[in-house]
């Protein structure tokens, strides 16, 4: 495959376009020159392999973003293993296998940081990746993942596929699911202090001790990545995409009332999990490739702040 490779005048298939990550990267491609196209689940359920197929070989994708997946929060994750595994590992096979046999040209498979080992060494480099056990609260979700890398790279290997992979770190941004009990942690705080403030509330309660640490990156600057690689990368190992530094919960959650105008206390409800201590990746990979992100944090929650005031969520 000859680099840069063009998605101007292609037709890119985006694979979960209704989701957080998909709808950023339909908008990030808008100005690409290419034509976008998506399909409703109504018309193709991505965990079932004949309607994939089908639909492949109907619309002839020659690029493909793979975001379509079950996600959700901490406590999604850990109280439905089942879903994580299995339809996360459907949607992947169907789609890698399906661009496969319709000869698409160039596919992405978007991952995330839950992948790499508990305690892996900090930053994480992406070969950490199976040198030690996973966090418990997200394996499902983790395992599904793995093996969506690992048939990007066995196609690659075997056919010569040009299927490549990134693992954002935590994202965030518009589009995001608020919905208390299985969204992940930044909506949960913007939606807890936004209530608290209208309520006159004393105290928003929080998930965990406050002391794990995560590394957080807006949606829209994973969207500039995802079309970077397309264009730049044609490689068997995943990259890692983040923003290079984190912020414990705590710290996190105090930076979000304060955004939102909330000055009551925060409560640490320590009966709920914390998850892994600590995942902040190494991205020196794409940096030195020449990608970097453009959103600060604060100015990244006062956006998606201001959105959530603004829409019905
Ligand atoms: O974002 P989150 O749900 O996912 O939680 P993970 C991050 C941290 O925030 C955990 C704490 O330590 C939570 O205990 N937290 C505090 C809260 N308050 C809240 C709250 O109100 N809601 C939530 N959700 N968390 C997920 C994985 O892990 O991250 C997925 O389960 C995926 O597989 C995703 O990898 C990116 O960062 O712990």
């Amino acid at each position: 495959m000859s680099l840069p490779f063009t998605l101007a005048g292609k037709r890119v298939y985006v694979a979960g376009h209704r989701g957080m990550v998909g709808s950023a990267v339909v908008r990030r491609l808008a100005s690409e020159g290419c034509t976008v196209l998506t399909a409703p689940r109504a018309e193709v359920d991505l965990r079932e392999q004949t309607q994939v197929r089908e639909w492949f070989a109907k619309e002839q994708p020659e690029v493909v973003v793979l975001a379509a997946a079950k996600v959700g929060g901490i406590l999604a994750n850990a109280s439905l293993p089942a879903d994580f595994l299995y339809e996360n590992l459907m949607i992947e096979a169907n789609v890698i296998a399906a661009a496969a046999a319709s000869f698409t040209q160039k596919l992405l498979f978007l991952g995330s940081s839950c992948i790499y080992p508990k305690f892996a060494e900090q930053p994480i480099f992406e070969e950490a990746l199976l040198t030690g056990p996973l966090e418990a609260t997200n394996e499902w979700y983790a395992i599904a993942k793995i093996a969506g890398i690992k048939l990007c790279q066995a196609y690659r290997q075997q056919h010569g596929f040009d299927f490549i992979s990134a693992m954002p770190t935590n994202l965030y941004g518009p589009g995001d699911n608020f919905d208390l009990a299985s969204s992940h942690v930044m909506p949960a705080l913007i939606r807890k202090a936004h209530e608290a403030k209208l309520a006159g509330a004393d105290s928003i309660t929080i998930w965990g001790t406050g002391t794990p640490r995560r590394e957080f990156l807006h949606v829209d600057d994973l969207a500039d990545a995802c079309v970077f690689l397309l264009k730049t990368y044609s490689e068997d190992g995943h990259v890692n995409v983040g923003s290079g530094s984190d912020i414990a919960i705590a710290d996190l959650a105090r930076m979000v009332c304060e955004i939102v105008g909330f000055a009551g206390e925060i409560v640490y409800d320590t009966a709920k999990p914390d998850g892994t201590p600590r995942k902040l990746m190494s991205s020196d990979r794409i940096l030195s490739m020449g990608w970097s992100p453009n959103s600060t944090l604060s100015d990244g929650i006062a956006s998606v702040y201001e959105q959530y005031q603004t829409s019905n969520f």
